[in-house]
């Protein structure tokens, strides 16, 4: 497996209800690097490029509406197969159809107000991690329990 990125975001209804620490929890339970973190309230511009592939979409305005209300942490994850693995710790879309276990499925009741975004695939990832940060905000370290996360 390659080392990949993804971008993760703790949306607006995720912060205020005090959600940050017990989803980044889960993440770096698992085994994931962070590498990026950070809090803004995202410009309507920003939101705008980020929910792009659902411009034409009837929920797009209240969306966007929705995701600059308020602050959002934003963060990128490091790690095997992180990308589909995040996707599997978030759970499905639709809250009342994601698993027990997983972050929607335990914090989330509806589909407006799902608490996280991650990124979907390995292009939109990079597409979205380079939206998000600058690459001066990226930090390479190497956690000093790495050789009990992964085998070499
Ligand atoms: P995901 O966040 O699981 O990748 P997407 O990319 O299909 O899901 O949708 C992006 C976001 O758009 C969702 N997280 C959700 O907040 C919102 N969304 C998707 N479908 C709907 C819908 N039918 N009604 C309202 N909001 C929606």
């Amino acid at each position: 497996m390659t080392v990949e990125r993804t971008f993760i975001a703790v949306k607006p209804d995720g912060v205020q209800r005090g959600l940050v620490g017990e989803i980044l929890r889960r993440f770096e339970r698992k085994g994931f690097k962070l590498i990026g973190l950070k809090q803004l309230t995202p410009t309507r511009e920003l939101a705008e490029e980020h929910y792009g592939v659902h411009r034409e979409r009837p929920f797009f305005k209240g969306l966007v509406d929705f995701i600059t209300s308020g602050p959002v942490v934003a963060m990128v994850f490091e790690g095997d197969g992180v990308i589909v693995s995040a996707r599997k710790l978030i759970g499905a879309t639709k809250p009342l159809e994601a698993e027990p276990g997983t972050i929607r499925g335990d914090l989330a009741i509806n589909i407006g107000r799902n608490v996280i975004h991650g990124s979907d695939g390995p292009d939109t990832a990079c597409f979205e991690i380079g939206l998000w940060f600058n690459s001066s905000e990226l930090v390479t370290w190497n956690p000093s329990d790495q050789m009990w996360r992964v085998e070499d």
